[in-house]
């Protein structure tokens, strides 16, 4: 088999790159020491997270003479988002650390006034209006294709700049501002987006690379309506995962979080298994699957984590971002180790996971925020794994419950008031947090935290509702109003959608940055590739399943 060789200094999620490169027939070669790089004929760089992390890493381990050594005689090369970013000279993310300076330009950060940062979902690479031959596709980029993005920083566009230095530039919209998307010239290729998680679009990308199709002849020409730019409606499968009664590891969905059958026993709901019903949600479409481990709580052998081998078998086909939750915190091995939450989350990251989701112990760490007069303290888990990952790859889950009150000065908490009035007729609510599954309603208010978790470090909320989980109701539009005003992180709606229109209606009558589904998935009452067709129909944007 054909190999290329992967550099091995990112911490994050590189088992989907690995994964991608043996779908398409090639073996990975680990560069270990800078001396490795001169045997290489075909080399890729990953990144992910923060420039000044990655580029003072790899500058320290001695890499950027051989890499460009590697450019210059002409090998081919691949960037891959900070892989990208290495190739400017430098970033506002950390303005003392030098990128390779390869090509003129600098790395600035969204801005947040209009729309949520990071930028987290599919947008386009386009190349059709400034490129080549009509017919031609740029390494198989195709105009009317969507790619997996998420950053905080990229390169403003700035039409012809780029290309009067030879280059070759696929672009991308975010709000009003447009950025280089990926970039190509001679040997070189370079993405910002993650073409591993960007389903069949991005395998078509590291496929061209691969086999040194600088140009590639797309089979069909897109129509003019299906390339339109821009950020697409995500939309997210989710899977609750605990082991049933019989021990077997089920997905499972309960009503108001409560997963026991109303008869039969009183058995846990078993829906299916987790690795072929995400494969199954791949195929129907969905942006993103997410696997919570809904049993958390209950301590178990670090090595045995469930999840993690759920992750392993699912990154091998499924080529879409996972989100992996459930008992990220700082444990207690069963031979008494001590095992930081960095270190759980650093397994399922090397297993195939893109994202960590933190629920109990957010609840926590913000209560000692709050209680430490609003000081971070560095040591909770969403401060060390946003450090070293990023802060993209830490998402909060929270599970909170309604809590209806007279007024609002009935309450210290934050109050809204509701279009639906509690059992005594209030019309006020706030919206308490929950640790422990729901189990535990905590003396801190869904705003509080989400507030503390994005000075955290958070990069998105995941944002469920007890009163709506399972109803088939809807989402519930004024806590998803009320948190997107709150916070500038992308949030994305979670509990009660029953229906497609329901994911229609949090679209059009929220900001939301992405709604998830559950019950209505796994009981096969609706595909995801009906939502999205539902989406479609009423003029929301969505990314199209490839083959
Ligand atoms: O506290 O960090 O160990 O994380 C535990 C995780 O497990 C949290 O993310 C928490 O939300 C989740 N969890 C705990 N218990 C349950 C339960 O259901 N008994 N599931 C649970 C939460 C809620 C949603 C659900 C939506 C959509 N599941 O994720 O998928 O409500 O459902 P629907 O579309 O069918 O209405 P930690």
């Amino acid at each position: 088999m054909p190999t290329v060789h992967l550099l091995d200094y990112v911490a994050g999620n590189v088992r989907s790159l690995v994964n991608a490169i043996e779908k398409l027939g090639w073996t990975v070669e680990w560069i270990k020491t800078p001396d490795d790089v001169a045997k290489a004929e075909k080399l890729i760089l990953p990144g992910v997270g923060h420039f000044g992390h990655c580029l003072s890493q790899f500058t320290r381990a001695g890499y950027t003479e051989p890499i460009l050594e590697h450019i210059k005689v002409g090998k081919p090369f691949m960037g891959i988002c900070v892989g990208l970013q290495a190739l400017f000279g430098s970033s506002e993310e950390d303005v003392n650390v030098q990128g390779f300076g390869l090509i003129k330009g600098k790395l600035v950060k969204f801005n947040d006034a209009d729309k949520s940062v990071p930028h987290i979902g599919w947008n386009s690479a386009n190349t059709s209006s400034k490129d080549g031959v009509a017919g031609d596709s740029l390494y198989g980029l195709r105009p009317d294709s969507k790619y997996y993005y998420v950053h905080s920083y990229a390169v403003p566009y700035k039409p012809g700049v780029l290309e009067q230095q030879g280059w070759s530039v696929a672009t991308a919209r975010y709000g009003n501002e447009e950025f280089v998307g990926a970039i190509a010239k001679d040997n070189i290729l370079a993405t910002q987006f993650h073409p591993e998680k960007s389903g069949a679009a991005g395998l078509r990308v590291i496929k061209a690379f691969l086999e040194g199709q600088k140009t590639v002849q797309l089979s069909s020409q897109p129509s003019a309506s299906s390339t339109k730019e821009g950020l697409t409606r995500r939309v997210i499968a989710c899977l609750d995962v605990r082991t049933n009664d019989q021990g077997d590891l089920v997905v499972t969905k309960g009503d108001q979080y409560d997963v026991r059958e109303k008869t039969s026993g009183g058995n846990v709901r078993n829906l299916g298994k987790p690795v072929e019903m995400a494969q199954k949600y791949y195929e129907q479409g969905a942006d993103e699957v997410t696997f919570l481990n809904i049993t958390s709580f209950r301590n178990c052998p670090i090595a045995d984590l469930p999840m993690l081998e759920i992750l392993r078998r699912t990154s091998e086909t499924v080529f879409v971002p996972l989100t992996i939750g459930g008992g990220i915190r700082d444990t207690v091995d069963a031979d008494g180790t001590k095992v930081s939450a960095l270190d759980v989350a650093t397994l399922y990251f090397k297993s195939g996971a893109d994202k960590v989701s933190i629920g109990s112990d957010a609840v926590t760490a913000a209560e000692q925020y709050y209680a430490n007069d609003s000081k971070l303290s560095g040591t909770t888990a969403i401060e060390t794994i946003s450090k070293a990952y990023g802060n993209q790859a830490v998402v909060v889950s929270i599970d909170p419950k309604r809590v209806y009150v007279a007024g609002a000065d009935a309450t210290p908490h934050h109050t809204l008031q509701t279009a639906f009035p509690g059992p005594n007729g209030e019309k006020h609510c706030w919206y308490q947090c929950t640790i422990k599954g729901g189990r535990e309603g905590r003396d801190l208010d869904v705003r509080q935290l989400v507030q503390a978790v994005e000075t955290m470090g958070c990069g998105e909320i995941l944002l469920n509702c007890i009163d709506k989980d399972g109803s088939n109701s809807g989402f519930d539009l004024e806590l998803i109003n009320d948190v997107k005003q709150a916070v500038n992180i992308p949030v994305i709606a979670s509990s009660g959608a029953g229906v497609p229109e329901h994911f229609a209606e949090v679209f059009e009558r929220t900001p939301t940055d992405a709604a998830l589904g559950a019950g209505m998935f796994h009981r096969g009452e609706y595909t995801v590739k009906q939502v999205k067709e539902h989406l479609q129909e009423k003029g929301l944007m969505v990314r199209r399943f490839e083959d």
